[in-house]
């Protein structure tokens, strides 16, 4: 190890170069053993430095792919960049990387890197000073202490309350905690929000992110309506240059939502400023504007036959069997039956929208405009939001805006922004077995914590929407190994309290990450520049093979060394379960891949395996004729689809639905579109959340803009009186990056409040502010801005948590330290629904995050 520090520090490193131009040749600075340095010294890397280009992972779930190559000198890397394996073209566009992969690096020789097995100081068997987790010192301990510790309290724990006592996360070690009798698992609508329970039921996409057509075709639409995304921050790859080739082709863009965002700004969208949480009044709001406006002959707006060939519900007349035809969608929005016209008006005190620019919007959609109806995910992490992809559903069939060239309607987000259909190269399966867990029970991540804490939770299944059913339940230990669960879960507050009540909680970690900082012991993981390699899958036109970059660091482990290590203490046999070795495993992930040949067809190998490779590799497999050899694969680190105009690669989703309806159903019960949708009613209330109705309605969320009064009738505000959401943020991939340094300078995570607001309150730009919610608080500096909707602030998602234990204030700017245990319908987290208080802090302001001291234990 001492010789690669001495050699770190032998290469000359520029910091300032950096954040100047993110490519520029500059080397690793937070190096092992480093400590927490920064040079300034700027040499010229690149003059006659022999290295080598190696395909490095960039495998955070930032909803977008990039190609990233370390320059790796003598086991040392000295520069990044990006794909270059073929020129740009807005048809072939490069996969380039962001600020954060280009940054990678910082974060994977960060000073701060977990480098020993470590116990927290006042742990004891049974927990010791539970209340200090979170706030205690650590201690530096052996692999075999930790082991021989935590199976020790394993035993116990089972012995004395059975496996139902056990918490886990669902990574490798939960392998290991299967096969010991199982575990308690979790459950979450997480990233889709209700477009994981809804969309299924009532006939909207073959799956969420297929749900449009694909890039090349959007370029055919004359408008695009986007609702609730931005790819220039959440999708930094491709997602943006593609919208910009739309532009450029001519179409108009609009964008509704509380933030007029990157993205918007790029496109230079018409912004319509609306609140969250209130989608789907909006899309009635439009409903009504376009069934009292449309004229089959004077003002087409909609399109009739496809409402009635594609739908059922929409009126009286299409209604299904056995239902009441007075709950028809129609009268529902006329108001024939509760006497209250869903109208402009009506939508317009909810979402915010003045009537006029409902109407005018509403027009834009008509049937015989080219129409792109897009919606990001953001908006259906809401609570209550189970109708909204069942709305979106309807205003696309009632615009007809579906199955035609420059006509779609449904999700544009993650990796599936701006460009729908199934991927066009897929990688194999690992070949390892899949372990059951005997235990079935699992926790809504609305609920988990509270349920910790109050020994019950509601039953619903694993994601399976079965009828709910109360349990009682006594977690005695929380196993982490995968995802940042207590930080990126609902009801942070409960689940510090959860993390302090039980007896053992254990978690692997690369950094002193949130669910590491709660802990009794943290085991000390490799990152994926550290192994010996893998597959990466982004936008449907790419896979990415990335190379083992540099070994193991410190004493670090991967996750299923760990889990066999502590199954080997707890007298578990794992041989079936990690029956392969990581090379075996990825060589067969290799050569199960597939592409699709331009006939846009045929599935084909992709990759040619020889019988030498396979000698090479010393695996078992069999030799393969492919488009692209091993070699090549992993020298080039990529493998992308070409596309051009007028290849077989373009995707219309309801193509053969719309043309002949009885010959290609749907998978709903009636196999057409449900306006009216028994199956989703059956599915969602029986869960035991809350109710809602078999057509597309407005129930206000807990936590809405109906919340901020607390008269709502004479509109006077509440305790609570602003909305607050949480964007996807560039510093970071949810928690991941957020420790590196040249990102904390660069984006400096403030919270985002309309200049109206600020003055009203007395904020200036820079002010350190308090945000308080129901269940918890947390402080940052205010950023003052027109881009944002009044009433509404942005809090980016994902900051770690600091809490100041004297003040019970939280100085990190942690989303979920205001977002509380809220359970509504199918069991969505209602992120973007919280309602909290703003001022400026009397205490002593923040610090920048950039000056924060790292958090480096040893
Ligand atoms: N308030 C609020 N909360 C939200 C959201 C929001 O908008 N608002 N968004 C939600 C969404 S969409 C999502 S998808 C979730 C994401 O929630 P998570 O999946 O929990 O978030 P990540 O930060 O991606 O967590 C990945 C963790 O794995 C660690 N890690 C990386 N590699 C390894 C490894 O090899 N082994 C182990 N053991 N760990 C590793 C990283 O350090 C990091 O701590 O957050 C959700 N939470
Ligand atoms: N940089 C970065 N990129 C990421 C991630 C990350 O953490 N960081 N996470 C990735 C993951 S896992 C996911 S799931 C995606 C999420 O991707 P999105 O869901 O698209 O992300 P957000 O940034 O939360 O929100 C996008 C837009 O929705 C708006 N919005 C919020 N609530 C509402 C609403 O109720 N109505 C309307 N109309 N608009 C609303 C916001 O103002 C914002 O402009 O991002 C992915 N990309
Ligand atoms: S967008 Fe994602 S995959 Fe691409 S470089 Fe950035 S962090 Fe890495
Ligand atoms: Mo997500």
């Amino acid at each position: 190890m001492l010789d690669f520090i001495a050699k770190a520090n032998q290469l000359n490193i520029s910091r300032r170069n950096f954040i100047k131009a993110s490519t520029a040749a500059v080397a690793s600075l937070s190096l092992v053993g480093c400590g927490n340095t920064l040079t300034t010294t700027s040499v010229n890397q690149t003059a006659g430095q022999e290295g080598n280009w190696i395909t490095a992972a960039c495998w955070h779930n930032c909803g977008s792919r990039c190609l990233n190559k370390a320059f790796v000198v003598d086991g040392v890397v000295v520069r990044q960049k990006t794909d270059d394996t073929h020129p740009d073209s807005p048809d072939f566009p490069q996969q380039r990387g962001c600020l954060r992969g280009r940054s990678q690096r910082q974060q994977v020789f960060g000073a701060d890197r977990l480098k020993y097995p470590m116990r927290r100081k006042n742990w004891a068997p049974g927990g010791g000073k539970k209340e200090l987790r979170g706030q205690d010192e650590w201690v530096r301990i052996t692999w075999e202490e930790a082991f021989d510790a935590i199976a020790g309290e394993m035993k116990r724990i089972k012995g004395q309350y059975g496996n139902r006592a056990f918490f886990a996360d669902g990574g490798p070690a939960s392998k290991t905690l299967a096969l010991y009798g199982g575990y308690v698992s979790n459950w979450g609508t997480t990233s889709r929000g209700t477009w994981h329970g809804t969309n299924g039921p009532v006939g909207i996409g073959p799956s969420a992110v297929e749900g449009i057509n694909d890039r090349l075709d959007m370029r055919n639409c004359e408008t695009v309506i986007m609702f609730s995304q931005n790819p220039a921050w959440s999708c930094a790859g491709s997602a943006a240059y593609n919208f910009l080739q739309v532009k450029k082709a001519g179409a108009e863009f609009i964008a509704v939502d509380p933030f007029y965002n990157d993205t918007y700004a790029l496109l230079e969208a018409n912004w319509i400023p609306t609140r969250p949480s209130t989608d789907t009044a909006l899309l009635i709001g439009l409903a009504h504007t376009l069934i009292k406006e449309d004229d089959p002959v004077t003002n087409p707006l909609i399109d009739w036959e496809f409402l009635k060939n594609n739908t059922i519900g929409f009126d009286a007349d299409s209604m299904p069997e056995g239902s009441d035809p007075k709950d028809n969608f129609k009268d529902y929005v006329l108001g024939t039956y509760d006497g209250i016209p869903k109208s402009a008006e009506w939508a317009s005190e909810i979402c915010g929208v003045e009537p006029d620019r409902i109407c005018s919007l509403a027009r834009a959609m008509n049937k015989n405009k080219k129409v792109a109806i897009l919606f990001g995910w953001a908006s259906a992490r809401t609570q209550n939001a189970d109708s909204l992809p069942q709305m979106v559903m309807t205003i696309g069939a009632i615009t007809g805006h579906m199955g035609k060239s420059g006509h779609m309607c449904g999700v544009s987000c993650h990796t599936g922004s701006s460009n729908g259909g199934p991927s066009l190269v897929n990688p194999g399966g690992n070949g390892l077995p899949s372990v059951k867990n005997p235990v079935d029970d699992s926790m809504n991540h609305t609920e988990m914590w509270k349920g910790i804490v109050d020994g019950k939770y509601n039953f619903t299944g694993n994601m399976e929407w079965l009828k709910g059913q109360m349990r009682d339940i006594d977690i005695h230990m929380i196993y982490h190994d995968t995802s940042a669960r207590l930080q990126t879960a609902d009801a942070m507050t409960k689940g510090i309290e959860a993390h302090r009540k039980v007896d053992l909680v254990v978690s692997h970690a690369q950094f002193l990450t949130t669910n590491a900082k709660y802990s009794d012991f943290v085991l000390p993981v490799t990152t994926e520049w550290e192994k010996i390699g893998g597959l990466l899958t982004g936008n449907r036109e790419i896979l990415i093979r990335y190379s083992q970059i540099t070994d193991p660091l410190y004493e670090c482990h991967d996750d299923d060394w760990i889990a066999v290590e502590l199954a080997k203490r707890l007298g578990v046999d794992t041989s079936k379960a990690f029956s392969l070795d990581a090379k075996q495993q990825l060589f067969n992930q290799i050569a199960g891949s597939t592409v699709i040949l331009p006939d846009g067809k045929t599935k084909a190998p992709l990759v040619t395996i020889t019988e030498a490779d396979i000698a090479e590799w010393k695996v078992k497999g069999k030799p393969q004729q492919g488009q692209i050899t091993l070699k090549e694969f992993e020298e080039k680190g990529l493998y992308q689809v070409e596309r051009k105009p007028g290849d077989n690669y373009g995707f219309i989703p309801y193509k053969a639905f719309r043309n002949d309806p009885a010959k290609n159903p749907l998978k709903t019960t009636s196999g057409k579109m449900e306006i009216y949708s028994q199956a989703l009613i059956d599915r969602i209330n029986n869960m035991g959340y809350s109710q809602i109705k078999a057509i597309p309605t407005h129930i206000p969320p807990v936590e809405g803009y109906e919340a901020t009064f607390k008269d709502w009738k004479a509109k006077v505000k509440g305790d609570y009186p602003y909305q607050v959401i949480n964007p996807h943020y560039l510093r970071r991939s949810h928690t991941v990056f957020d420790n590196v340094q040249w990102l904390r300078e660069t984006w400096i995570n403030p919270v985002f409040i309309n200049a109206k607001d600020a003055k009203e309150k007395g904020i200036n730009d820079g002010d350190t502010v308090l945000l308080t919610s129901q269940h918890g608080k947390t402080l940052r500096t205010a950023y003052v801005t027109e881009r944002f909707i009044p009433g509404v602030l942005g809090l980016p998602h994902g900051s770690w948590v600091d809490m100041d234990e004297k003040t019970g204030i939280d100085t990190g700017g942690a989303d979920n330290i205001l977002c509380g245990p809220i359970s509504t319908g199918q069991g969505a987290s209602g992120w973007n629904s919280c309602v909290v208080n703003v001022e400026k802090y009397s205490g002593a302001p923040l610090i920048p995050d950039v000056k924060k001291p790292q958090r480096i234990i040893f």
